[in-house]
């Protein structure tokens, strides 16, 4: 696989994010997207295959079920750009059904270079197909798949895993909208997300009997660590899952245990903790299927059809740009 490597700023990026996100007056936060280094991309793999947490398996269910469906409703030839394709596997079974009806080139657009080799090492036995990785934010990612666009060619863009739902709703038809403006009348996106369901369920998956999602959100202390020569002693934060009704979500945080100090030169501050306060570093929205179709449409897409699963609430939502 021919992979794009990301602009050099990305460690400054993440310097001056935590320093804005650790010294906020109201309540601290880092965010969501540097979960995902090489250890926290693992980890959020094992995550998929936990009992508690079943919306990546229903997820792959309506794509396994789906895939010819969906390929078909999607207007051809098209390339396939994936925002955010992790490790790749659920993926293979649209790729697949495309690749019987035509040569497909695929686009990962992925922040972690590991999750692009995992890609590439999952979806490469693929016939007919060749796979080139853009190692960038999704949208920069996008605008330049779409640049490579052959006349009469169109786009379909993945956005899979709820990721989405990592937005607020406010910034999540934003991002649409974004994708939206990049893409020409009668592309299509096929979006998935994690519909709503009881508090206890959702507890349950975004805090695991085995610990592995409180290893996840804590590996952003460990990174911070590392990558900017902090000094956080994780066994003094404590990973927590709360419900925010109001915002229809399940959060994460890191409580610390006690009242502390931590320098983090690598980002020129110095922060100090009370015992009980936390660090915000995931909101998981969770969407009614009537509302999907109502944002997609404000965004200028209409939705063209969507399949839910039947044993985790969760939708595949095909939308095609007006
Ligand atoms: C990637 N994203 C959709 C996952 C989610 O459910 O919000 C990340 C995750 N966080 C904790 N567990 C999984």
């Amino acid at each position: 696989m021919l992979v794009h490597a990301i602009p050099a700023n990305a460690a400054h990026d993440f310097a001056s994010d935590v320093r804005a996100g650790l010294t906020r007056s109201a309540q601290k936060e880092l965010p969501s997207k540097y979960l995902y280094d090489d250890v926290g991309s693992a980890l959020f793999e094992v995550i998929s295959h936990l009992p508690e947490y079943g919306l990546t398996r229903a997820d792959e269910r309506l794509l396994r079920r789906h895939a010819d469906e969906i390929v078909n409703r999607v207007a051809g030839p098209v390339a396939v750009a994936e925002l955010g394709s992790g490790s790749g596997r659920k993926t293979r079974w649209l790729l697949e059904a495309l690749c019987r009806r035509q040569r497909t080139s695929y686009y990962p657009v992925e922040i972690s270079r590991s999750a692009l080799t995992m890609c590439e090492r999952e979806l490469s036995d693929i016939d007919s197909i060749s796979i080139v990785g853009f190692e960038r934010e999704y949208l920069d990612g996008l605008l330049e798949v779409a640049a490579y666009r052959r006349p009469g060619q169109h786009l379909f863009v993945l956005f899979l895993g709820s990721t989405i739902g990592n937005f607020d709703r406010p910034a999540g038809l934003r991002f649409l909208a974004e994708v939206r403006w990049i893409l020409q009348p009668g592309d299509a996106l096929l979006l998935g997300t994690d519909l709503e369901k009881s508090s206890s369920v959702l507890l349950r998956a975004y805090d695991d009997e085995l610990g592995v999602t409180a290893a996840f959100n804590l590996n952003l202390l460990a990174r911070v660590n590392h990558e900017l020569g902090a000094n956080f002693d994780l066994a003094q934060f404590e990973h927590s899952a709360r419900i925010n009704h109001e915002a229809r979500c399940v959060e994460m945080h890191l409580v610390s245990r006690r009242k502390q100090v931590v320098s983090i030169p690598g980002a020129n501050v110095v922060v100090e903790f009370q015992e009980g306060e936390t660090i915000w570093t995931e909101a998981s929205h969770k969407y009614s299927v009537g509302e999907i179709c109502r944002t997609a449409t404000e965004a200028g897409f209409h939705c063209e059809a969507q399949w839910i699963d039947d044993e985790w609430p969760f939708a595949e939502n095909l939308l095609v740009a007006e």
